[in-house]
């Protein structure tokens, strides 16, 4: 026993060591490459010449150093990451636009976001802000919404309770504890539960980054929930810890709400995930100015000063190997053609469900540990998207940079699940949650882009068998039985929207049309319509699988980037890319941004001072 303590803690000391100090590799980080601000790019011409850069075999750059499968922020922010060291990256893009989640696209002249609605954590000099300006060279800018940034609202039309949720801790619960007399201990303990859990998170990069025996070691002796409160908690549900801590069903429903963040119902989630998102948000919350978009716009620059490209319309149809199963290359399918693109080392951010299913070679795809990795995963819950353009300024339509979580009953549990479990026909009757926000009214450049205008949009779940059968179809003609069902959720969000924000009136609406999941396997390639990855439940804590996905495939060369590599979310995803960069480059980039943060902090502060 004695030993194997011993044994313990003299790895646990060297490992320590050398994650903090024997880092060899290149550093991204390494100085501070914020430019002053340029003059912003509005006009869409402009902007497509970086970003729908189309697939021909010429573009491609010769003696590349890696290929990257898809440009969503984890592909392009390893490409960015590995740029920065002088990396010849090439990343290819499926759609016909550069940025996954993060592409905009235009109807009728309104532009929308696709999955970026807001994101926290972008305190000025916090290390997320400093990775994010460094890797955008200063030129993404960030707005914060108000405060209060969601609202919660409960209960039928006849009976809506509304909940703002304010950021800043103090002012959080200060302000819950004014709608709920009587809760003060219920809400001082909640907050101090997840503001401790969330905070064990750096313990899942540990795990990822770690020597394999090492992460083993930590896990089957039970010392990795000693060692963060991220997982302890991670085994309990979201449900059971908070009816522990209080009675009053509205203030249940309020501890839980953002569950919609990452897709699982309060009795799946894992207390840690939710713990996180909640401390995410904790101080506020941000939208990047004029649109999302401008995150691949402004990385895609750096990676090409490298000598690398992003080019979309570039379907990887395979991934090559040589003989003795080390990645080689993909072929990307132009028309029926296939062109084959060598580079040492293959990246996909494609997620883990089409990385090993739809990529590899029937003979690898067998292979056990493939398979094991692939039985510690399921494909989240599908996500309904609805988009709408609107004739009038936020001013005339009372429109707020903030977000509105409506849901019919606070029981999200059995509420949810009803609506999940039903059949199609009915669920378009009657959707119970519904996120409405209005991406125009957070973003101060929009009166200038497209005045008069606004925009709303509305995000649910949906089942991906609802609308399975017209899967094959043509994206644009899935024929009229598939309208209708479309029109029918459409029409029932609508009640909801109109009721809720009473400005908005169905004469107002210039343009509306909903994605179904099947919209979502179209356009960012989610193989089950799924918002966010890879499921986000109880078991994707399990601290096993956190090792046993890791960027490392068990493919010689092959890596994995992205939110199924870490977590989902933007900060999520871009996680993924900073631990997929710290294994290729050899240094653990975690630590980097926090050391530049912390050395951009000072200087920063010292020019005021002077
Ligand atoms: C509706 C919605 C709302 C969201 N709201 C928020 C939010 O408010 N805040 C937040 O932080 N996060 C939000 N998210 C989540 C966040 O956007 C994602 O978690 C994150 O952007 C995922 O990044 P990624 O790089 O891992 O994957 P993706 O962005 O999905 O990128 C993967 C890319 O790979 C491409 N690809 C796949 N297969 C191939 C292939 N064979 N060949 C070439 N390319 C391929 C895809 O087309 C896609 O572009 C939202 C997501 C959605 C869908
Ligand atoms: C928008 O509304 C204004 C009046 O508020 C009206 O004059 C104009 O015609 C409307 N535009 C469209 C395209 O409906
Ligand atoms: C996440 C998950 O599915 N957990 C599995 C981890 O591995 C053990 C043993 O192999 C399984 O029993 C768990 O189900």
């Amino acid at each position: 026993m004695l030993m194997i303590v011993a044994f313990a803690c003299v790895s646990l000391v060297i490992f320590i060591l050398k994650y903090v100090f024997g880092n060899s590799g290149p550093n991204p980080f390494e100085k501070d490459c914020r430019e002053p601000l340029k003059e912003k790019v509005y006009d869409k011409k402009e902007k497509n010449k970086v970003l729908k850069q189309g697939f021909v075999a010429s573009k491609v750059p010769d003696n590349l150093d890696a290929v990257i499968i898809g440009s969503g922020v984890g592909g392009l922010g390893l490409a960015v990451l590995l740029a920065k060291v002088g990396k010849k990256v090439l990343v290819l893009e499926q759609h016909s636009r550069a940025g996954g989640c993060c592409h905009t696209f235009t109807e009728k002249g309104f532009e929308f976001d696709v999955g970026i609605h807001y994101i926290g954590g972008l305190m000025d000099h916090k290390p997320f802000r400093c990775m994010l300006d460094q890797m955008t060279n200063g030129q993404l800018e960030w707005e914060k919404l108000e405060n209060p940034f969601d609202h919660v609202v409960l209960g039928p039309p006849e009976n809506r309770r509304s909940y703002p949720i304010y950021s800043g801790s103090a002012r959080y619960s200060e302000e819950l504890k004014k709608r709920f007399p009587g809760e003060e201990k219920a809400i001082d303990e909640y907050l101090k539960l997840v503001k401790k859990t969330g905070k064990g998170i750096w313990v899942m990069a540990v795990l990822k980054l770690c020597p394999l025996p090492l992460a083993k070691f930590l896990i089957y002796t039970g010392l990795v929930k000693h060692l963060s409160y991220f997982y302890k908690m991670a085994p309990r549900s979201l449900t059971d810890v908070v009816n522990e801590l209080t009675e009053n069903k509205d203030l249940r429903a309020v501890f839980t709400y953002i569950f919609g963040t990452y897709g699982n119902l309060p009795k799946d989630s894992s207390f840690s995930m939710h713990s996180l998102l909640t401390t995410h948000y904790l101080n506020g919350a941000w939208y990047p100015k004029a649109g999302s978009s401008e995150i691949a716009y402004h990385m895609i620059p750096i990676i090409e000063k490298a000598g690398g490209a992003v080019l979309v319309r570039a379907p990887v149809n395979r991934i090559l190997f040589n003989d003795a199963k080390e990645a080689c290359g993909v072929s990307v399918l132009k028309g029926q053609e296939e062109v084959h693109i060598k580079a040492p080392m293959v990246i996909s951010d494609a997620g883990i469900f089409n990385t090993y299913e739809n990529l590899l070679p029937k003979e690898l795809q067998v292979m056990p540990e493939i398979q094991k990795q692939l039985s510690l995963v399921k494909h989240g819950e599908g996500g309904l998207s609805i988009f709408i353009g609107l004739n009038g300024t936020k001013e005339e339509l009372g429109l707020k940079a903030n977000n509105y979580w409506i849901f019919t009953e606070n029981n999200f549990d059995e509420l949810v699940e009803k609506y999940m479990n039903a059949e199609r026909e009915d669920a378009s009757k009657k959707i119970p949650l519904l996120f409405v926000a209005s991406p125009s009214a957070k973003d101060p450049s929009w009166e200038e882009r497209s005045p008069g205008k606004s925009t709303l949009s509305l995000v649910s779940f949906a089942k991906y068998s609802w609308f399975e059968e017209w899967k094959d179809d043509k994206v644009t003609n899935r024929g009229s039985d598939y309208k209708e069902l479309k029109q029918a959720f459409i029409d029932s969000a609508l009640d909801v929207v109109m009721d809720v924000f009473p400005k908005i009136t169905r004469d107002k609406i210039e343009y509306i049309d909903a994605g179904t999941p099947i919209t979502n396997t179209h356009y960012i390639a989610a193989p089950k319509g799924e918002f966010y990855g890879v499921d986000h439940g109880i078991a994707r804590f399990n601290p096993e699988l956190n090792v046993t996905i890791r960027p490392q495939t068990p493919l010689k060369n092959l890596y994995l980037t992205g939110q199924d590599v870490f977590l989902c979310g933007f900060a999520g995803a871009l996680a993924g890319a900073l631990t997929c960069g710290s294994v290729i480059l050899n240094r653990n980039l975690h630590l980097a941004a926090i050391a530049l943060a912390k050395r951009t902090k000072y200087v920063n502060n010292k020019l005021k001072d002077e």
